[in-house]
Formats: structure tokens, C-alpha cells, sequence
């Protein structure tokens, strides 16, 4: 459809949601739409920095499936964005289930460098139990409430009869190694514990084949080019939204007035883009009326973690010539725990797993490590030095060098984030499918009398099957533009006369 709509259109939020739903609405005719953006830049969670000459990813950092059916793989394709490797046909057809296979470097908390085919088979059996976890959700039952109680239930069991010949020194260290795998699916998840993520609703993530691939010139360069399509000054930047008022029956040709810090605007329609971890916080004081409760209990069951990076660069590899990733396993961890009990001694424990920048010729020397949960938020309060006193004692421990010293130390701070509040969502323990419905439902709801699609809703936490991804927030985004033209393309001539045409 391309028609001159005049309905006016404000979109909250310059991520990837607000800015796919602008593209799409200006190609289909809408000539009053503007997104209203709290920060001075577009993007939200696709941020990209630098650390020397390095470009690196502060926020989304892959492709997840970049084949045919990811939109995000099909722009980065249209604007040549992406490596000749990520378009061959061969890495599009790779399907891994979300868990794509590294070479794999193991270091221990004695400062020993273990050979990874001894823990091959407690990896292989912790992506068994990961691959496992994804299919209660289609049988319609869940044996265990959450994913982590899952995990070290059937390890415990698997143990008793796969590793009944192994010694109890590697018993012990296979458990470590579950510990370890549990911290980084913390860090995959947005999620302080795999004991908070429902086992039931784990399978509601869906995947997409593709071997993942990453951008070269950073993923800012998807928001950029898209950005580049839209009129200029659409986006008024450093304007935070404070309240949506809705349903406002005096006035009916204007049913939403948002209010800013300076300025009321009008609209005939708003799609609330911020993130779930802004929700959650700032819901009450954002609509009034408020939320209606069942939307308001979705916003509330559905998780949102924190999962920051650190990035360290070495002068000199200290790993395998082919090393794509290292974990660093301690060795009094044999509980099966993916989170520390003193948090302020211990918070680096945490920073579990790091993947390499690759490739080196373009790079250096530079891997990117991930820390989830409140360890993770703990460690942004703390000071640049003191964050890279402890990560730097964290190597000289692990490579048993006492003089390694990393060349640069950098980090995210996401959960500080004023804007945002953490990182990205999740199905926590309680949540269903009906809370993603939930979440995408515009108001007023479908038994309301009052003019419709007054408040819409796009972003990561609103896609019922890729929630936490670009590629997911891209979709909700061209999903509430939809829902805008359909409405206005269901209109007769002459109600659309009458309206805003
Ligand atoms: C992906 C990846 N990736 C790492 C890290 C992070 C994220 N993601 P936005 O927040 O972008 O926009 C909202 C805007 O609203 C923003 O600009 C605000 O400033 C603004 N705003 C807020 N309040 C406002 C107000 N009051 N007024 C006005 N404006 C306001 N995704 O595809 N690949 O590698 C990663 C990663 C550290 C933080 C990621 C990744 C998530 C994406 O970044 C994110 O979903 C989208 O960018 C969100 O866009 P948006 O528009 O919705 O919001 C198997 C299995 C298990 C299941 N889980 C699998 C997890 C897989 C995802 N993993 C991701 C991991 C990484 C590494």
C-alpha cells in the first residue's frame, strides 16, 4: 500500500524496533511520523565503540542465523555490509541450534591449560541437556521449574552411570565445567541464574540456521543505512518520553497527548518501543491511565538481565594459534553453581567465558569477555583501575604467568544504563507464551469501545519467538507499522475522509 496518511505517528525509541517501524510506515505513505529518541544517537542496544584502533560491539554482537529468513541478514546483504564468508551458502545452510561449535581453550583456577578432549564429553552433554531444556516447551509439561535445576538434576544422574569409572579429582572437574557452562548460558540468557529461567518456556526462542556471523564495520552501520532511507529530523534526539496520557475521551480527535520534558505532543497513535528493563521500572509513571493489569503482570513475569563485556587486549596470544573462545574454570566449583554468594569478594567469578576477535590480522590480540547477573551490575559501580586490577589478576591466575598484563581493559555498563536498565529479555520462571501476547497487545484492548491502536508496542521483549535479538526487534518494529496500515487499509473512502486522510 502507499497512500497519503495523515495520522500522526510517534514512535518511542531510536533502537532497531522504532527505526524499522518508521522505515516501514514512510514507504507505505504516513507523512506525519516522528520518533521522539531520550539519547543523542539512534541504535539503543546496536552500539558500537572502539578500543584503540579496534571497532568493537559495546552491545548486539552477531547475526544470530544469518540466513534468507533473518531480516537482519537480508539488509546487512542489501546495503554489503557483511564478509564474502558470512554470504557463502554453505555457513547460511550450518544450523546449530543457537550454540554454534569454537575451538575451545580450557584454563583452570591452578593455572593449568587443560586438553580440551578430556571435558568433550561433559560439553557435548551439557549442549545435550541445553538442546533438551528447548523441548518441553512443544510437550506441554516441565518436569523441573527451571532450566538450572534441570541441568544439575540430570548431570547428577547422567554422572552416576556415564562417569561411574572416572576418578573423583575428574568428577570433581566436570562438575566445574558444568558451573562454568551454566555462568555462560547465564550470560547467553540476559539472566543473573539458569534457576530463573522457566524450563516450560525455554523452547519458545526459536533459532535460525546460519553460522553467526558478525559485522566488520560494526552493526551500527545497519541502523545507519536504514536511517539513511527516512527524512531527515524525524528522530528529535535527547527528548525522553515521561508519559503516554491515553484514552483521552475529551478530546477525541487526539487520543494520546505525550508529555516530555518541554513539550506535549500530540498523536493519533504511539508505539512505545523502550526496552522491558525500562518498563518494568518506569511503567507506572509512563501511562495513565495505567497498563491494564494483565499486560502489567506480563511486564512484570517476563525476566530482563544484565549481560555486560569485557574487553581485553594482550600484546601477545597466550592461547592456541586456532582458539576461538576460553573459558576459565575454577576448580572449587564442583556444585554445579552459576552465581557467587559474596558478591563484592567475588563478583569476577563470573566473567566465566571469552571469544576472540577474529580475525587477528584485523584485530590484535583482543577477546571479549562475558559477565551476567548481579555480579555483573555490581561490577559496573566499580572503578575503571579496580575493574582491571581484578580482571588482570583473574589471567595471572589462569595462566600461571604472575606478570601477564592485558593492554587495554574495557567494559559495558548496561544494567546503568539509564535508558535501558539491563540488557535483554527473557522467559523467567511462570512465564508463557500469553505473556509475549501479552506484551505486543495494543491499547485499548480488543473490548474497549474507545478509539483503537491509541498505544502499540514493538521491541525485542514483544516478539513471541526472538525475543532478545536484532533480528527479533526488527520484526516487532515492521509488525506495528503493519498493524497501522492494515488498520488504515481496512478504512472505507469516505471514513478515511473523515479521519486523517
Ligand atoms: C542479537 C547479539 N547480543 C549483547 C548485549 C546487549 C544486547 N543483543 P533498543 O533498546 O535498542 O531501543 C530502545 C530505544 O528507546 C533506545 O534508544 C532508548 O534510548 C530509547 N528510550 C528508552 N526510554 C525512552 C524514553 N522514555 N523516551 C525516549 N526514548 C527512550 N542481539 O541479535 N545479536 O549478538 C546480541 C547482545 C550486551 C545489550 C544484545 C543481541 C540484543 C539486541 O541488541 C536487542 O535485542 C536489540 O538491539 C533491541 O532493539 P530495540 O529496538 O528493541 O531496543 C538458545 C537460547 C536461549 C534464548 N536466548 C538467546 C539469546 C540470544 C541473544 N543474545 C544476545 C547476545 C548478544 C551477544
Amino acid at each position: 500500500m502507499s497512500v497519503n496518511v495523515n495520522a500522526n505517528v510517534v514512535i518511542i525509541g531510536s533502537g532497531i524496533s522504532g527505526v524499522a517501524a518508521a522505515h516501514r510506515l514512510v514507504n507505505a505513505g504516513f507523512h506525519r511520523v516522528r520518533i521522539l529518541e531520550a539519547t543523542g544517537r539512534s541504535g539503543g542496544r546496536i552500539k558500537t565503540g572502539t578500543l584503540g584502533d579496534n571497532i568493537v560491539e559495546i552491545g548486539a554482537n552477531w547475526i544470530h542465523g544469518p540466513s534468507e529468513e533473518n531480516p537482519v541478514f537480508r539488509l546487512a546483504c542489501k546495503y554489503r555490509l557483511l564478509d564474502p564468508e558470512a554470504l557463502a551458502p554453505e555457513n547460511q545452510a550450518k544450523d546449530y541450534g543457537g550454540h554454534p561449535p569454537f575451538v575451545t581453550n580450557i584454563f583452570c583456577s591452578s593455572g593449568r591449560k587443560l586438553n580440551t578432549d578430556d571435558m568433550y564429553q561433559t560439553l557435548e552433554m551439557f549442549a545435550e541437556l541445553m538442546n533438551e531444556s528447548s523441548k518441553f516447551e512443544s510437550q506441554g509439561g516441565e518436569p523441573l521449574a527451571s532450566v538450572g535445576d534441570f541441568v544439575r538434576s540430570e548431570v547428577q544422574q547422567r554422572a552416576a552411570e556415564e562417569w561411574k569409572d572416572v576418578d573423583a579429582t575428574t568428577r570433581s572437574l566436570r562438575q566445574c565445567m558444568i558451573s562454568n557452562m551454566l555462568k555462560l548460558e547465564c550470560s547467553i540468557n540476559g539472566t543473573h541464574s539458569m534457576d530463573e529461567v522457566g524450563l516450560g518456556a525455554y523452547g519458545l526462542y526459536k533459532t535460525l540456521p546460519g553460522l553467526d556471523c558478525t559485522f566488520p564495520g560494526g552493526y551500527e552501520g545497519l541502523v545507519k543505512n536504514v536511517m539513511s532511507e527516512l527524512p531527515s529530523g524525524l528522530v528529535t534526539y535527547n527528548q525522553p518520553v515521561r508519559c503516554v496520557h491515553w484514552n483521552n475521551t475529551e478530546k477525541r480527535e487526539d487520543p494520546v497527548t505525550i508529555e516530555c520534558d518541554e513539550e506535549r505532543i500530540v498523536a493519533d497513535h504511539v508505539i512505545v518501543t523502550v526496552p522491558l528493563g525500562y518498563l518494568k521500572k518506569h511503567h507506572s509513571a509512563l501511562f495513565k491511565p495505567p497498563l491494564p493489569l494483565h499486560k502489567l503482570h506480563s511486564v512484570q513475569r517476563l525476566g530482563f538481565g544484565t549481560t555486560n563485556k569485557i574487553f581485553v587486549e594482550f600484546d601477545e596470544p597466550w592461547w592456541d594459534a586456532d582458539c576461538e573462545f576460553i573459558h576459565l574454570v575454577w576448580e572449587d566449583e564442583d556444585g554445579m553453581v552459576d552465581k557467587v554468594t559474596d558478591i563484592q569478594r567475588s563478583w569476577i567469578r563470573k566473567l566465566c567465558a571469552f571469544n576472540l576477535l577474529k580475525p587477528t590480522e584485523r584485530y590484535g590480540h583482543v577477546m571479549c569477555g562475558w559477565i551476567a547477573g548481579h555480579e555483573s551490575e555490581y561490577m559496573e559501580t566499580l572503578s575503571e583501575q579496580e575493574v582491571a586490577h581484578t580482571v588482570t589478576q583473574l589471567f595471572r591466575r589462569f595462566t600461571g604467568n604472575p606478570t601477564i598484563t592485558p593492554r587495554r581493559i574495557m567494559r559495558s555498563q548496561w544494567f546503568h544504563d539509564p535508558w535501558t536498565c539491563g540488557s535483554y529479555s527473557n522467559t523467567a520462571i511462570g512465564c508463557s507464551e500469553q505473556d509475549l501476547e501479552n506484551m505486543m497487545e495494543p491499547l485499548p484492548t480488543k473490548e474497549s469501545k474507545s478509539q483503537p491502536l491509541q498505544v502499540l508496542f514493538a521491541g525485542e521483549a514483544t516478539h513471541p519467538n526472538y525475543f532478545s535479538t536484532v533480528h527479533g526487534a526488527l520484526l516487532s518494529g515492521w509488525r506495528e507499522a503493519d498493524r497501522l496500515i492494515a488498520h488504515y487499509s481496512s478504512m472505507s473512502s469516505s471514513e478515511l475522509s473523515k479521519s486523517k486522510l
